[in-house]
């Protein structure tokens, strides 16, 4: 059976997907809405351009073999999901890959029938304009099931290739609510920082940041074993700090919509964190300041 890789957006880990999807020889088209233009080029890590294809502004309906893979902005999931839930057979897995929280419950309430995944990845990509995106740090991709769904082990074996090849290496994770949490932390420390900052990823190793990340660490470690999810603050500082050495040169993705006057992902980042807390008892006073000075901007 040859499933055919449906990519939504002009995003820069759209344009990824769709570069692994070419180099591998698979079936794959991007879709981009009407009044956007079309992501046409891909630039790896070794510099080579990659020529993506590209469908058409028209969204046609989706088969049972064809994965719709959403890696759009934690704020246009809703209306995506509107749009496609009437072009989609009850069948065709829908795999979201977005920063931040709040694509679950979307998804469940939308479009509660189809099998729904959930990635996250720490792969660096960067638009150097509208139609070329740059791969610029090496990374990894987590994968897992959004909700219990029947077919969930054959999509692990049918889906777990295909996205190996389109932003592999590729982990399958049982737990992936753990796995979401942890790259929530580490958004919610480089993200808003970088972008106050106007500094790239790596400047947030200069001793002068390291109360802030502990702090942020500290507030959303707290707030997740709320939520029942264990993160130890220690390893959790420890993994945000190898992640700015190993992104050093990268400049985040709240940086870049910032800097391209974009709204940002801010309350799927740390503004779920500080209403996760909320909900709790929880202080967190270093999240909630960050929420407010990037909405400030
Ligand atoms: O996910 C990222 C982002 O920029 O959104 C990190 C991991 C911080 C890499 O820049």
């Amino acid at each position: 059976m040859s499933w055919r890789i449906n990519i939504l957006g002009s995003g820069a880990i759209g344009g990824l997907c769709a570069a692994g999807a070419h180099k591998a020889k698979l079936t794959y088209r991007c879709f981009v809405r009407q009044d956007r233009n079309p992501l046409r080029y891909a630039e790896g890590l070794d510099g080579q351009i990659t020529t993506l294809e590209y469908a058409s502004n028209d969204s046609y309906p989706l088969g049972d073999t064809d994965l719709l893979i959403m890696p759009l902005k934690a704020f246009q999931l809703e209306d995506a999901l509107r749009q496609w839930q009437g072009k989609i057979s009850l069948n065709t897995p829908v795999l979201l890959l977005h920063n931040g929280m709040g694509g679950v419950e979307l998804a469940r309430d939308i479009i509660p029938d189809n099998p729904v995944l959930l990635a996250t990845t720490s792969h660096g990509a960067l638009k150097l304009n509208a139609d070329t995106v740059k791969h610029t740090g090496l990374g990894a991709t987590m994968l897992g099931m959004a909700f219990h769904h029947p077919k969930a082990i054959s999509l692990q074996h049918q889906l777990t290739p295909i996205m190996e090849a389109c932003i592999g290496p590729v982990t399958w994770r049982d737990d992936m609510h753990n796995a979401l949490w942890q790259k929530l932390l580490i958004n919610c420390a480089i993200n808003p920082l970088t972008a106050l900052a106007n500094v790239n990823n790596g400047e947030l190793a200069q001793a002068s940041y390291r109360p802030t990340l502990q702090a942020i660490c500290e507030e959303v470690c707290l707030t997740a074993q709320a939520c029942g999810i264990f993160i130890d603050a220690k390893s959790a500082l420890e993994q945000v700090l190898n992640v700015i050495e190993n992104t050093a040169e990268n400049y985040s993705s709240m940086h870049q919509d910032i800097a391209h006057k974009r709204p940002t992902e801010i309350d799927a980042i740390n503004g779920y964190v500080v209403k996760q807390a909320q909900k709790k008892g929880i202080d967190v006073p270093v999240n909630t300041q960050m929420l407010l000075a990037i909405k400030a901007l």
